[in-house]
C-alpha cells in the first residue's frame, strides 16, 4: 500500500495496525475464494480491482468529492433512498460489514446475543478500521429490527453525525404515509447539510442514475437464469456487494460490460460449471463484504448459486422508480412507491416475500432453496418458519442455515450443505 494511503487512513483516524491486520485477512480470503475460481469472466477484473482498492483509491475519490463540496452519506439499509442523496449533491455508501472485529470491545456495549451484522457495525467503529464510516458526513440509522434500532441509541453516542430515520412496520396506508414523511424529512436534512436544494431536474437525474444501476443488475440476473450459468454465484454476489461502494455510473458501465461478455458465453453455452450442477437459491439475511462464507462453501461443494433473495441481491434491487413526474412531490411519491415494496422481514405480515421466493425459484430454474439466517436475527428466523411451510407445500427442497461471521462452524456447515446438494441432484 502506498504511503499516500497510510497518511490518508491516519488522517481519518484509523488504527493503522488493526487496519493492516484487517486488510491482510481480507486480501488472503479474496485470493482463496475469488481468484482461485476457474474460467472466470474477464470482466471480473474490474471488480477485483475495485475490491483491491476498496479502502484505497475509492476512499481517495470520496475525499476528493468532499473537497469539491459534495457530502458523503453512510447507510446500513436499502431503505435509504440513493435517488434523494444524489439529487442533494451527495454520495451514498453502504456501511454494513461482514466480519467480526473488536469483539471484546463490542460486547462491552452490546449484548452477546446480538446478530453479527450489528456487532460488526460496532466493531468497525470501535476498532477504527472503516474509512467509509470515518469519511461520512452523515450516518443514517434506520428503525428496522429491534436490534438495529436499539443499538443505534448507543451508536449515536459514538458517531457524531448520526441521523435517525423512522420506518413503518406495516404495509398500510398509514405506513406508506410515514415513509413519505420520513423521506421528506431526510431530504430536508440533506439539503441543510449540503446546502443544495433539490430540483425536479436533480431528482430526475438521481432517479435515472439509480434506475440505470438497477437495470444493469437485472441484465446480470437474467443471464444467471440460463443453464449453464455464465458466471458463478459468488462473483455475482460480489458485484451486488460492490453496488454499495462504487461510483454509480462507473458501476453501471462495468456491469453492462461484463454482461456483454456473459451474453457471448451464453450464446456459446459456456458455463462456469456444467449443466448438471445443482442450482440453489439463497434467501434471507443480507451478506455484506467480506461475508462470503456460505456461497464459498456451496460453490466448492458441487452446487451453484443462481440468485440471492436478499437486500444484497434481488430484494434490494427489485423495481425501478417512475421518473415521469414533473414536481418534486410527484417524484418523491414515485420513490416511496418503489421503496415501499421492499419485503424485508421486519414488516408484519410480509406475504409478498414468500411469493417472491417462489417466483425466483422458478425464474432461476433452481433445484433447492437455502434459507440463510444470522444467529439472533429474530425477523428472518421467525419468518423462516413461514418460508419453510410455503416451500414444503410446493415440495421444494430447503435447508435452513443459522450461522454467524465466525469460521468455527465451516466443517459442520460443509457436511450439511454437501448432504443437501446430494439430495437435490
Ligand atoms: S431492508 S434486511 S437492509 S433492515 S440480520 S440487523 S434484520 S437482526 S439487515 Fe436489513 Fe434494511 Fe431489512 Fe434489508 Fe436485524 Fe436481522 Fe441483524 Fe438485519
Amino acid at each position: 500500500m502506498s504511503n499516500d494511503y497510510r497518511s490518508m487512513w491516519k488522517n481519518l483516524g484509523l488504527n493503522l495496525e488493526s487496519h493492516d491486520a484487517l486488510l491482510n485477512v481480507l486480501g488472503n480470503a479474496y485470493k482463496d475464494i475469488f481468484l482461485s475460481q476457474k474460467n472466470r469472466p474477464q470482466g471480473m477484473e474490474y471488480f477485483d480491482f475495485v475490491m483491491s482498492e476498496v479502502h484505497g483509491l475509492r476512499i481517495k475519490e470520496l475525499l476528493n468529492e468532499k473537497e469539491s463540496g459534495r457530502k458523503i452519506i453512510g447507510s446500513y439499509c436499502v431503505f435509504v433512498p440513493e435517488e434523494i442523496v444524489l439529487a442533494a449533491n451527495a454520495t451514498l455508501v453502504g456501511l454494513c460489514a461482514g466480519a467480526d472485529f473488536a469483539v471484546q470491545e463490542v460486547e462491552k456495549v452490546l449484548p452477546r446475543n446480538t446478530c453479527s451484522l450489528i456487532k460488526s457495525t460496532f466493531g468497525f467503529k470501535l476498532g477504527k478500521v472503516c474509512p467509509y464510516l470515518e469519511c461520512s458526513d452523515m450516518v443514517v440509522g434506520e428503525n428496522t429490527c429491534d436490534g438495529k434500532k436499539k443499538s443505534y441509541e448507543t451508536l449515536s453516542e459514538i458517531v457524531s453525525n448520526f441521523y435517525a430515520m423512522d420506518l413503518p412496520q406495516m404495509k398500510s396506508v398509514q405506513g406508506k404515509a410515514l415513509l413519505k414523511a420520513e423521506y421528506i424529512k431526510f431530504k430536508e436534512a440533506l439539503e441543510k447539510l449540503t446546502k443544495f436544494p433539490l430540483t425536479v431536474e436533480s431528482l430526475k437525474k438521481g432517479i435515472e442514475t439509480v434506475n440505470n444501476k438497477r437495470k444493469a443488475i437485472y441484465r446480470l440476473n437474467n443471464l444467471r437464469k440460463t443453464n449453464p450459468s455464465p458466471i458463478s454465484g459468488i462473483d455475482s454476489l460480489l458485484i451486488n456487494q460492490v453496488y454499495f461502494y462504487d461510483n454509480p455510473a462507473r458501476f453501471t458501465d462495468s456491469v453492462n460490460k461484463i454482461c456483454d461478455e456473459l451474453e457471448q458465453r451464453v450464446e456459446k453455452e459456456e458455463g462456469i460449471f456444467s449443466k448438471s450442477t445443482p442450482r440453489l437459491l439463497l434467501s434471507g439475511c443480507p451478506m455484506a463484504v467480506p461475508n462470503w462464507k456460505i456461497p464459498w462453501i456451496i460453490e466448492t461443494s458441487g452446487a451453484l448459486i443462481v440468485g440471492e433473495e436478499s437486500c444484497v441481491g434481488e430484494r434490494g434491487t427489485r423495481n425501478l422508480v417512475d421518473s415521469s413526474g414533473n414536481t418534486i412531490d410527484a417524484l418523491i411519491d414515485a420513490i416511496v412507491d418503489r421503496y415501499f415494496q421492499i419485503d424485508c422481514a421486519i414488516f408484519t405480515p410480509n406475504p409478498n416475500r414468500l411469493d417472491h421466493i417462489l417466483e425466483m425459484f422458478d425464474k432461476y430454474q433452481a433445484n433447492g432453496v437455502i434459507t440463510y439466517n444470522l444467529q439472533f436475527c429474530q425477523p428472518y428466523l421467525m419468518e423462516n418458519m413461514k418460508v419453510e411451510e410455503k416451500l414444503k407445500s410446493k415440495k421444494i427442497p430447503n435447508l435452513r442455515i443459522e450461522t454467524d461471521y465466525s469460521m468455527e462452524d465451516v466443517g459442520q456447515l460443509k457436511t450439511r450443505l454437501e448432504a443437501f446438494i446430494e439430495l437435490v441432484k
